[in-house]
């Protein structure tokens, strides 16, 4: 009796040692005003009823010109819990020619100025919408998490680089 007591104390302590308590989620599929919510930086917009989303109606696109500066969009997202959290940014990307192989950069940082991250993607012209998922984003409380997905002008030839995005979502686990 003694020992099934001192063996059940074991399991529940390991139970709230590793279980997470929950998952906070955030997604944004450029659908509605997406300029309210995204902002668009150099040669960057959004698609809106052009039949070019992956879902919905809209979709945001990136353009290098070097004339313009690097193209980018990003979004802010209030998250986090008090204590620490674990988080996963993923965002679908198409690329429309074969001078498009890549996202040159996605950023991780907070509205402190932190950075966490960053990270460069490959894509497959052809490929239609790929994912490109951030994980293992340590934060600690809650953090206004900033997401930014960037081209770079590689010199590719006439046109550059042009690339759609859609379906953006950060989850937390906490
Ligand atoms: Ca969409
Ligand atoms: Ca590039």
């Amino acid at each position: 009796m003694k020992i099934t007591a001192i063996a059940l104390a074991t399991a529940l302590l390991l139970f709230t040692g590793t279980a997470h308590a929950g998952v906070r989620q955030f997604q944004d599929g450029f659908e509605g005003s997406p300029a309210t919510k995204w902002r668009a930086i150099n040669h960057a917009g959004f698609d809106i009823n052009l039949g070019n989303a992956r879902t919905g109606q809209n979709n945001a696109w990136l353009h290098t010109d070097r004339a313009l500066g690097n193209p980018a969009v990003d979004i802010e997202v209030a998250t986090g819990t008090n204590g620490p959290s674990t988080c996963t940014a993923r965002v679908y990307a198409n690329a429309l020619n074969n001078r498009s192989t890549e996202i040159d950069r996605v950023v991780v940082s907070d509205s402190e100025g932190h950075l966490y991250t960053t990270m460069h993607a490959w894509l497959t012209y052809g490929s239609g919408y790929e994912p490109i998922t951030v994980n293992n984003i340590n934060i600690q409380g809650y953090k206004t998490l900033r997401v930014r997905y960037e081209l770079q002008d590689n010199n590719r030839g006439f046109d550059g680089e042009w690339v759609r995005l859609d379906d953006f979502t950060l989850q937390c686990a906490y």
